[in-house]
């Protein structure tokens, strides 16, 4: 076994492999771009290396950089986690080079997956089932729209290079093919480079099962078991679990031989996970499955396969790296109840997912037990930057059963607390809650379809959310009275009572919060048994305490409530029961700043670049209407007319970077 290794990652993976490394008594360095010198996965390595700026292309994704730290360091192996350089061939082979093992597949594995009609081609040939289609190298418009008609509509056009649905065309009928294929070869070559497509027969309803595979260097390979992925937003992965929902030991098999035979044919070696796409509309059936594409790393979603194997995935990569046989036979393994997985990400839901940026003022996650377990690479007080991927943690739950494990995971979200910026945390509970998930009703277009039950409006704060509010900040000026009367020696002192009683003759005052733009008052008298309060729904008695571990317990007129409150600055966050609500102690001077910023201006949210500009300067637009296409964070995100209006102004430039607060159009409203 190795002696010590190198991580090239940074986050919640980082720190997954520096666990399993160090409980197997190897050391671990860690790499850093200037913006994570504080990282968590710095600070529980052994050692660690500053590989450069706070941007991934000059500092995690620079080969030479990395393999200079673990020359540095004397690391004798490099786990290069997912994303960065875990599927980059020429990675692998400077690894080699440079005589240090990388924990992954060989490089000419990699390669073999690397182009989907190479990949599609070698899978047929070695009896993996494929989507019917063509995926030859005659790429002339006659030819792909005759395979079209052949296939039958309605068709996919996929980029051979592509991956994540970019350069993806669906096409009804045969009229429509020669646009889209225009459309599909564009989008590939700005993409990727490579405007080549394939063909394929569209699957209705499709869901998204991979199997998770491990081979070893001795030609032994083995599957463990499926996970269910179908929970995606624009191919970006939401809950996953295993097994999956009704999935027949028949089909397991077959799945799972399949993945194995894909996985001897390209002569790999380590952890990898083949992905199948299957017909949701007829089931899962031993002949309704069809290879999509095999991802040659750890994924983000393996704990949920470590959950019911019981097995450590990082510990198999390890020691099939150092040439050890795999630990396990087929035979060996086997599923024990149900685990499912929910990505925390750092994102506002009610503005269409768009990614969230912003320091974790309050960040309280479940404990680790047998049930559940939490994966993240932040801590409270930390950063989540434009830099990097802004998943905040991952939350996995087992129990026996899934009904059992879905209530777990739901228990254990509605117990966070995530305060500072927006997250998909509420979100998330509520997929936790939702029937139709319950029912095991899943495949991708889910999340689309239950989008209203998913997002509710976001409404006015309610006055439980405000009463929590006022009582936190009556709470801090009874603390600092109290800190007061400690300070004085004379037991007569005004500030010796802090029973609520102001010295200064006041019995009654009025906090003023601004709910999103809108004033709310709470009104505050003091009584010797506590607080009555005035909200909109009438007068309350109200009383509270703060627990050792910093919440704030309420009691709203005999209701006992526990709740999160963060400040900072004038914000604060009330969390209860998952879900935090942002309000703003009301400042004149900031009302006024923002009403004359708005005014039909539209701003970049983020660092990003422009992809798409769907208007122009004059345009009459809806409320809603989509102006134009940003990139930032790896994500796409439309950015739409506030209200009805005319275009006044639309200065964004497609492929122009533009930093966060530009103004990128003006709607004057009608
Ligand atoms: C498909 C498909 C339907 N029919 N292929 C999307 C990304 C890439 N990995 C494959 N994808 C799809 N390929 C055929 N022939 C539907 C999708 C698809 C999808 C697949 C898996 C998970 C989520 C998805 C969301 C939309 C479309």
């Amino acid at each position: 076994m190795f002696e010590s290794i190198l991580i090239a990652n940074r986050g919640e993976i980082a720190c997954r492999v520096i666990k399993t490394a160090r409980a197997m008594g190897i050391r671990t360095v860690a790499v850093y771009s200037e913006a994570d010198a504080t990282a968590r996965h710095v600070r529980l390595a052994d050692e660690a290396h500053l590989i450069g700026p706070a941007a991934a292309r000059d500092s995690y994704l620079v080969v030479e950089k990395i393999i200079a730290a673990a020359k540095a360091s004397g690391a004798q192996a490099i786990h290069p986690g997912y994303g960065f350089l875990s599927e980059n061939a020429a990675f692998a082979d400077a690894c080699s080079r440079a005589c240090i093992v990388f924990i992954g597949p060989p490089a000419d594995a990699i390669r073999a997956m690397g182009l989907k009609d190479a990949a599609k081609a070698l899978m047929e040939k070695a009896g993996v089932p494929v989507v019917p289609g063509y995926h030859g190298p005659d790429q002339s418009d006659k030819t792909l729209s005759d395979a079209a008609k052949k296939i039958g509509f309605p068709v996919l056009i996929k980029a051979v290079a592509g991956g994540g649905g970019k350069g993806m065309r669906r096409v009804d009928k045969a009229q429509d093919f020669a646009a889209a294929l225009e459309g599909a070869r564009r989008e590939a070559a700005s993409a990727f480079g490579n405007d080549a497509v394939l063909i394929e027969k569209y699957v209705t309803k499709p869901r998204h099962v991979e199997i998770q595979v491990f081979a070893d260097g001795h030609g032994n390979a083995v599957y463990l078991f499926e996970r269910d992925c179908s929970l995606q937003r624009r191919h970006q992965k939401v809950i996953e679990e295993a097994p999956a929902p009704d999935m027949p030991e028949e089909v397991r098999r077959a799945m799972g031989e399949a993945a194995v035979k894909a996985a001897l044919a390209i002569g790999y070696q380590g952890a990898g996970t083949v992905e199948f796409i299957v017909d949701g509309s007829r089931g899962l059936r031993p002949d309704g499955f069809y290879f999509m594409e095999m991802n040659t790393r750890l994924q983000v979603e393996h704990p949920v396969t470590e959950k019911i194997t019981g097995q450590d995935l990082v510990e198999w990569q390890l020691r099939v790296a150092a040439g050890e046989p795999l630990p396990l036979t087929q035979n060996q393994l086997r599923i024990h109840g149900h685990a499912v997985e929910a990505r925390l990400y750092a994102e506002d839901p009610a503005r269409g997912f768009l990614p969230a940026t912003g320091r974790l003022l309050r960040l309280k996650l479940p404990a680790d037990d047998g049930h559940v377990r939490v994966d993240a690479g932040v801590e409270e007080g930390d950063q989540v930057s434009v830099h990097y991927d802004p998943m905040i943690a991952k939350v996995i739950a087992w129990d026996t059963t899934r009904e059992a494990a879905l209530r777990r995971l739901k228990g254990a979200l509605q117990g966070s607390v995530v305060a500072g910026l927006a997250t998909n945390l509420p979100f998330l509970a509520r997929v936790m809650g939702h029937a139709a998930f319950r029912a095991g009703d899943v495949d991708t277009g889910f999340i689309d379809r239950h989008l209203s039950d998913l997002v509710p409006p976001d409404g006015k704060a309610d006055d439980r959310t405000l009463a929590l509010a006022a009582l936190d900040h009556l709470l801090a000026l009874d603390e600092s009275y109290r800190v007061a009367a400690a300070a004085t020696s004379d037991r007569w002192s005004p500030w010796a009572s802090a029973n609520g009683w102001r010295m200064n003759g006041e019995t009654s005052l009025v906090l003023r919060f601004d709910d999103n733009g809108e004033i709310r008052d709470v009104g505050v008298a003091f009584t010797p048994s506590g607080y009555v309060l005035g909200l909109a729904t009438g007068e309350i008695a109200a009383r509270a305490a703060r627990r050792a571990d910093g919440a704030l317990v309420a009691d709203l007129a005999g209701d006992k409530i526990s709740a999160e409150v963060a400040c900072s600055g004038n914000d604060i966050y009330v969390t209860v029961g998952g879900v935090t609500r942002k309000l703003k102690f009301y400042d004149p001077g900031m009302a006024a700043d923002l009403s004359s910023a708005v005014g039909g201006g539209i701003v970049s949210p983020m660092p990003g670049k422009v992809m798409r500009v769907m208007a122009k300067a004059g345009d009459k637009v809806k409320r809603g209407a989509p102006l134009l296409i940003l990139e930032a964070m790896k994500m796409e995100h439309t950015l739409i007319a506030p209200a009805d209006g005319v275009v006044k102004k639309l200065s964004a430039v497609e492929g122009e970077q533009v930093s966060e607060g530009a103004v990128l159009a003006v709607v004057e409203a009608e």
